[in-house]
């Protein structure tokens, strides 16, 4: 890429609003939350209120940083015996809270406006970020259809996207995702590596300096 494509690009990154395709199959939908960001920010604390955010356990023995809970007919779970989804919470023995019909709806709408028809997500993984608090470089590869779309939906403080590729070791890129920011995830982007770079102290006043995170899969 020529230095003056990459700066073009790098202020595209940046923009407040608009669409931005960061990979083959990857669109970020930039602020595209915004008018929805206090029914979903209630619909956390409702699900929150029967599925308390807690910090899971690594299968190599690490308590993680983010807080997570879930909601919609499957969670994603972590123990010392490994990843899975469930369709209880291992907390209280319940079923997840369900997803609401606004999730639900915001999700179809958000994987159709990047060319993803007819999303009906099952799972809906919330994290929650204090200030210190990242997730480290992974993938996404307990979800059984990889033609499925993920849709996350960031709220709150501002944190910095590491975006990588297929491999491990491959370059990644470095994108802000800010309050109302909303990123589809499909074709081969969907099992890239990515993580979330350490969060900053009085990043915004939104949440009280945190971060919420929603990512909605299919996972059945
Ligand atoms: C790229 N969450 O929950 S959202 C995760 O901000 C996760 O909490 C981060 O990574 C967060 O697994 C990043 C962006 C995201 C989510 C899923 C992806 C990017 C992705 C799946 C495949 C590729
Ligand atoms: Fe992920």
């Amino acid at each position: 890429m020529r230095p003056e494509t990459r700066d073009l690009f790098e202020d595209r990154l940046d923009t407040t609003v608009g669409r931005v395709a960061l990979a083959p199959g990857a669109v970020l939908l930039r602020g595209h939350a915004l008018a929805d960001a206090a029914q979903l920010v209630d619909g956390v604390e409702q699900i929150v209120a029967r599925a308390p955010f807690r910090h899971l356990v690594t299968p190599g023995g690490f308590r993680m940083t983010v807080a997570m809970t879930n909601c919609g007919e499957l969670g994603w779970v972590s123990d010392r015996s490994g990843y899975r989804y469930d369709r209880l919470d291992p907390e209280s023995g319940q079923p997840w809270p369900a997803m609401p019909p606004t999730f639900r709806r915001f999700a179809a709408r958000s994987a159709a406006a990047a060319g993803f028809e007819g999303f009906a997500p099952d799972a809906c993984l919330i994290n929650r970020y204090r200030p210190g608090a990242k997730l480290s470089l992974h993938r996404d590869a307990d979800e059984p259809d990889g033609s499925q779309p993920i849709v996350s939906v960031s709220l709150g403080a501002p944190a910095i996207f590491l975006f990588g590729g297929a491999k491990r070791a491959d370059k990644t890129l470095r994108v802000p995702l800010r309050h109302g920011d909303v990123v589809v995830w499909g074709g081969p982007s969907r099992r890239y590596f990515h993580g979330i770079l350490p969060l900053k102290e009085g990043g915004s006043p939104v949440l009280g300096g945190e971060r919420i995170n929603l990512t909605f899969r299919k996972a059945a």
